[in-house]
């Protein structure tokens, strides 16, 4: 496993000279945690560095005094629930820790087994190390496969645990409440939901086994001893377009050697032909974090909007505000690239210029930075950030 015992997380402004502070920190040992470094970086100092690095005199906010200690609480938690595949609904305490890979999985068949009228299991492919990408189909009155899709991703960059925590939150309020809330009723008899928890199973099983801080997927590459490429950079729409990813088979953002040329986008392209050919795509939604943002295509030209672009800023707007009602949490939204920074090869930009998706999200779920835990969001934070956002599902599946 690797350690961040010791480690102390900084968080450094830029001021838009990214450059002059990292020709400052070169010679030491960091690992940088964001990737929206304009105003600031958030860098993670090796325990042997610390002292160099706070001689330099620079302008910081500590965010973790020691990130393996945090980590380590995190860790402790884990496959502590006790009542998977006792033929139960699974209860609320499933979102009070994080879980293992083979608990998530079982998670869902316990989900599928407890309503069986309205949910059916299936698998959108496998990943390099040949882990099932499952996902749970959702329906209503209308039957299995009636109605346009409602398509979400989780867990894309492996790191990002609270986004699987939050589909199946989602996943969980629409069965339990089907048949006892009126307005879920409506939304489950008007779509038909594709929820795939895992599109990066390796990587989440390794931030688990090796690395917490983990990105990309697992796969080797000829020439390199670097491991992973970036799956939200290897879509096939915009691939080839210089800017919005790495060519350094290294770096946390490598397209790939061509584009789909990964076992996982290369799964979830049948599967997603086969919704558009099917009853289309009303709403793909591809759950991250961190920042706290709701971002619309596109992601590959900054100048460029998307065809319905005011119509996805309204409900951005709606969803945001929605959101804000539960406890205040705020989500800036608008273009990704504009408000972001450039991406090619990203699944929102082919889920609208490909697959003909009406609504294209990617949501950067809590904290806000990492100040609020990062992607080492405390568990205790689950369910706030789970019920936000199901609060605002409940609007926005109505709206649009
Ligand atoms: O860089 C990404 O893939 C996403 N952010 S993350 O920190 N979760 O890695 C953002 C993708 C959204 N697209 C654009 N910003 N263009
Ligand atoms: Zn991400």
């Amino acid at each position: 496993m690797v350690t961040y015992d010791g480690y102390k997380v900084f968080r450094v402004p830029t001021h838009q000279d990214l450059e002059a502070v990292k020709g400052r920190i070169s010679t030491l040992n960091t690992v940088s945690l964001n990737l929206d470094n304009k105003e600031h970086l958030d860098i993670a100092v090796a325990p042997a560095d610390v002292t160099a690095f706070e001689d330099l005199g620079l302008k910081t906010e500590v965010l973790h005094k020691d990130l393996g200690a945090d980590i380590a609480v995190e860790a402790a938690g884990l496959g502590k629930y006790p009542e998977l595949g006792q033929n139960l609904i699974p209860g609320l305490e499933w979102f009070d820790s994080y879980h293992l890979y083979a608990d998530h999985a079982q998670y869902f068949k316990d989900l599928a087994k407890a309503f069986p009228k309205n949910t059916e299991i299936f698998s959108a492919g496998t990943s390099y190390h040949n882990q099932d990408m499952f996902g749970i189909q959702l329906w209503g009155k209308g039957g299995k496969g009636s109605k346009p899709a409602v398509y979400f991703h989780g867990t894309v960059h492996a790191r990002e645990w609270i986004s699987t925590m939050v589909v199946e939150y989602i996943t969980y309020q629409l069965l339990t409440n089907y048949n006892e809330d009126e307005t879920v009723g409506s939304i489950l008899d008007a779509y038909d939901f594709y929820i795939i928890p895992f599109v990066n199973p390796d990587g989440f099983v390794y931030t688990q086994t090796s690395d917490r801080l983990w990105r990309k997927n697992r796969q080797p590459r000829s020439g390199s001893s670097c491991i992973g490429t970036d799956i939200n950079r290897n879509w096939p729409y915009k691939w080839s377009v210089p800017g919005g990813a790495s060519t350094n088979k290294c770096e946390q953002t490598y397209k790939g050697e061509a584009e789909a040329d990964t076992p996982e986008v290369k799964g979830l392209l049948d599967f997603t032909k086969a919704l558009t050919n099917d009853k289309g795509i009303k709403l793909f939604i591809d759950w991250h974090s961190y920042g706290q943002y709701i971002l619309y295509p596109w992601g590959y030209d900054c100048s460029l909007a998307a065809p319905n672009a005011k119509h996805q800023d309204t409900l951005a707007a709606g969803l945001s505000s929605k959101i804000r009602e539960s406890y205040g949490t705020r989500f800036r939204y608008g273009g990704s690239c504009e408000i972001l920074y450039a991406t090619t090869g990203d699944s929102t930009d082919y889920m609208t210029g490909v697959a003909g998706a009406e609504l294209s999200w990617t949501i950067e779920l809590t904290p806000q930075s990492n100040g609020g835990g990062g992607f080492i969001l405390p568990a205790s934070q689950i369910l706030p950030s789970a019920k936000e956002q199901w609060e605002g599902m409940m609007y926005l599946l109505l709206a649009m």
